[in-house]
């Protein structure tokens, strides 16, 4: 059992994995509400899920700009580099390692949740059919204000202080955020990306933005220490596009030049179904990219040892199995049952459903 390729080290770009299950990028919402700061529980929380060949962190705002939900963390002030410096503490502690997930979430907000209540910005001014939290009820995500070319360097700079702040948390890596209809989603995309500037139209240009956060990041961390998601035949969010499957081969051969750690992608429909839409052809865009591919989306431990002993990826992303087993590796190498999850916990609140999922010991325990 443990000569199974999931189980064995791998390195990601400058990553040395001791296994090849990643805990993916799950969003929580319990960050302070006060300032956005990740608060002592998230340490336990991650803590517990060290095991993990690679923890990403829930996706986390670059900027007060980059919010879209109520109580998500943010890697843009130093109140939050404090909390954050508290989890990969704790997660480097264990053994394991961490990289943090960079995100803006454009037209997925609401003026509340923005600063000044302003409205949210997007490449275009088209509104998203899709909800948000805004800490007391879920609301529709309005039309929001299209950037003005002049913007968006001061986006990009964002990303890079967030960048550079990660590095200050102690964070091993980044991931960047480009999938599940966020912002530089919403470039990528024909249906959210109407501009006819530099950064509208052909897809070289709907790369652009991709293009310059890309630029920034690396600057900071060099390729080998930078992971990118997407989610090419995902319509989370509302987007939409004429023919993802040639604009993430774009996309993918732009993302190749970095010498990136790893690519992740979403198969099928984020939190949904794998299905690919007919024509869409997942593998042929893994085989654009030269580094380690993570596939996320509905694995379990059969299809996980199947997708890597066959080389149809190198890492997998498992979500819900890891919030309710913090001893997710475990399980999966002695094949052992997992607990359930609690949708009711997933988002906001403490630990009820956080950190309090027992491990196999503390269940067997518990059963005496
Ligand atoms: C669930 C709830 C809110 C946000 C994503 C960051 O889909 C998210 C998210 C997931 O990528």
């Amino acid at each position: 059992m443990s000569d199974l390729k999931l189980f064995s080290p791998a390195k990601a770009g400058a990553l040395e994995l001791k296994n090849r299950i990643v805990m993916a990028p799950l969003t929580r919402n319990r960050a302070r509400a006060e300032d956005d700061a990740p608060v002592d529980l998230t340490a336990t929380y991650y803590e517990q899920r060290a095991d993990a060949g690679l923890i990403i962190t829930e996706a986390s705002q670059v900027s007060p700009q980059g919010k879209g939900y109520a109580w998500t963390p943010g890697i843009h002030s130093d109140a939050q580099v404090e909390g954050w410096k508290k989890v990969t503490d704790a997660v480097h502690a264990k053994g394991g390692k961490i990289v943090i997930q960079l995100w803006h979430v454009g037209r997925i907000s609401h003026p509340v949740l923005q600063p000044g209540n302003a409205d949210p910005v997007a490449p275009s001014a088209i509104a998203a059919q899709s909800k948000t939290f805004d800490g007391e009820q879920f609301v529709d995500t309005p039309a929001p204000r299209a950037l003005d070319i002049d913007e968006i360097p001061g986006i990009v700079e964002d990303y890079r202080k967030a960048a550079e702040n990660a590095r200050r948390a102690g964070f091993d890596g980044v991931e960047i955020h480009a999938a599940n209809g966020y912002l530089i989603d919403q470039f990528l995309r024909d249906g959210s990306n109407k501009r006819d500037d530099a950064y509208g139209g052909p897809v070289e240009n709907r790369a652009r933005f991709l293009k310059e956060v890309l630029d920034a990041v690396v600057g900071v961390w060099g390729g080998d220490r930078v992971g990118i998601r997407l989610s090419p035949f995902s319509n989370a969010n509302d987007i939409a596009d004429g023919n993802p499957q040639a604009t993430f081969s774009h996309a993918i051969k732009l993302i190749n030049g970095y010498g990136l750690a790893y690519l992740h992608l979403v198969e099928g429909q984020t939190g949904g179904p794998r299905d690919i839409p007919q024509g869409g052809d997942l593998a042929a865009l893994y085989a654009l990219f030269d580094g380690a591919r993570m596939g996320n989306n509905g694995y379990d431990r059969a299809s996980a040892i199947e997708a890597v002993e066959s080389g149809a990826i190198d890492l997998v992303a498992f979500g819900r199995p890891f919030i309710s087993n913090p001893d997710l590796v475990t399980r999966l190498v002695q094949d052992a049952p997992l607990n359930a999850l609690d949708p009711e916990t997933l988002y906001g609140g403490g630990e009820k459903g956080y950190t309090d999922y027992p491990t196999l010991s503390e269940a067997s325990v518990a059963a005496e």
